[in-house]
């Protein structure tokens, strides 16, 4: 168990040289234990959010030269007293200004401390606690506006706010369970339903956000397959602008894969480049083969590329088939389409085939576009409030469920004792998303995945 009492140390900034580090204390002596070591106006007799100049010292040794900032409780960031000492950037004089606050009393937080008190404290809800991390973390601009988006308050603000309407309702009929025998209906069974429908139609499309909120935070891993010499490696270098992949007429020239990262609208897609599918003796060939399907068998997305100019309807046919024992959504890509037969380009037409020439980036943006359309179904509206964290999306089923029997149960009039039951298992999910419940485990787990000094 972590000792909330403690005054918690930590570098907010990361290791390294730079022009400035930031170090953070939060906790009750977080203002003393500070004026003990610091040079300059009295900390202790300073107004909250203000700024000093002064010097760290270590008796007569002064350390840095620093700006502290002072906030007092409630109001900083874990609503406990904290203090940032802004000094120079260098390793040596954050250890050496850490060694010294942990010898005046502090103790060195653990990863996701202090934003773990200011959920503690009432500061931010669980959900927010979360999205914090999911902010620092987010690589690209449309998983960071989601997690900004979601630290503000995004859904996890109306769920509490209904959550605590549905307990009202919970409360009305424990107390009917109360009167056991006389028929009495405290809890309007009309105003039940009307709440439950009201939380069913705000949670569904989030449960429905999910599988488009895994794609803006984990990425899509996307697997270019097709025969050799179909232009795979041509059409990886083509997408990521760059020579990586080597390009030959000779097929076989890829053995392992190669893969890359490129972000299409805020989206990152991992590419990987495969060796072509065929028969081979070749045992090398055949190794990279095998790794070729497994890949294609855990992949989201595959881009099948067909050379154009080298294939009959019948082995298109063939191949299209192949594909179907697939989960991934499949993107059938005709390639070479600058030399291609004419017949060939209206079989490929009728199949819904992306036509491109790899070699000379023709329709490569038509290309993207079907991607982004086919991991996305429908356009990613940036303002609208996306799940993208799995722990929500488990306790959004799961309150769906329960309240959908809450609804069921009342509109074929089963007893009270009955809905009550569904109604406080409703409650539970809803609360272990927003923190209202939680263990130790819950926020163990989900803290120590953050950094020290988040
Ligand atoms: N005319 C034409 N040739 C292309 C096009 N794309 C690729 N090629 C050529 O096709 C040949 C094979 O290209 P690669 O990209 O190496 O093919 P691959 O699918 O990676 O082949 P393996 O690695 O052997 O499986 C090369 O000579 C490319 O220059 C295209 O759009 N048009
Ligand atoms: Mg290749």
């Amino acid at each position: 168990m972590l000792n909330d009492k403690d005054t918690i140390v930590a570098p907010a900034t990361p290791p390294g040289v730079a022009a400035l580090a930031v170090i953070r204390l939060s906790g009750a002596q977080a203002i003393e234990i500070a004026s003990t070591v610091f040079r300059g106006k009295n900390l202790l007799d300073v107004e909250s959010h203000t700024i000093h100049f002064g010097s760290i010292r270590e008796n007569e040794k002064v350390i840095d030269e620093v700006l502290i900032s002072v906030f007092k409780n409630p109001h900083s960031y874990t609503g406990e007293n904290s203090v940032e000492i802004s000094c120079h950037g260098s390793p040596v004089v954050v250890k050496e200004i850490i060694k010294l606050l942990i010898k005046q009393g502090a103790r060195l937080a653990e990863p996701g401390e202090f934003t773990r008190r200011a959920f503690l404290n009432n500061k931010l809800d669980l959900a927010q606690a979360e999205a914090v991390g999911d902010l620092i973390h987010s690589e690209t601009e449309l998983s960071r506006q989601v997690a900004v988006n979601q630290m503000r308050g995004g859904y996890s603000k109306n769920l509490s706010h209904m959550r605590e309407e549905l307990i009202h309702f919970a409360s009305l009929i424990e107390l009917e369970l109360d009167f056991g025998e006389e028929d009495v209906e405290f809890a309007q069974r009309e105003d039940l339903i009307r709440l439950t429908n009201q939380i069913l139609t705000f949670i569904q499309p989030l449960i429905e956000s999910f599988d488009q909120g895994n794609v803006i935070k984990n990425g899509v891993p996307t697997v270019i397959a097709g025969k050799p010499n179909a232009g795979k490696s041509t059409l990886l270098n083509a997408l990521l602008n760059d020579e990586r992949a080597i390009v030959s007429d000779i097929p076989g020239t890829t053995r392992d894969f190669i893969e890359d990262e490129i972000v299409l609208d805020g989206i990152s897609f991992r590419f990987i480049d495969t060796a072509g599918l065929r028969e081979t003796t070749d045992q090398v060939e055949h190794m990279g083969i095998q790794r070729t399907k497994e890949r294609m068998e855990k992949a989201s997305l595959i881009l099948y590329l067909f050379d154009l100019a080298n294939e009959t309807k019948e082995s298109m046919i063939t191949q299209i088939e192949s594909l179907k024992s697939l989960d991934a959504r499949v993107i059938l890509v005709g390639n070479k389409a600058d030399i291609a037969q004419h017949e060939t380009i209206t079989f490929a037409k009728e199949n819904h085939f992306v036509l491109i020439a790899a070699f000379a980036k023709q329709n490569l943006e038509q290309l993207k576009k079907e991607i982004l359309n086919t991991v996305l179904n429908k356009e990613i509206k940036s303002g609208g409030l996306i799940v993208t964290n799995l722990r929500h999306f488990e306790s959004l089923r799961q309150t769906h469920e329960a309240l959908s029997r809450v609804k069921e149960g009342i509109e074929s009039g089963i007893t009270g004792d009955l809905v009550a039951q569904d109604i406080r298992q409703a409650l539970h999910y809803l609360g272990e998303l927003t923190g209202a419940i939680t263990t130790d485990d819950l926020l163990g787990n989900i803290f120590s995945k953050f950094c020290i000094g988040k």
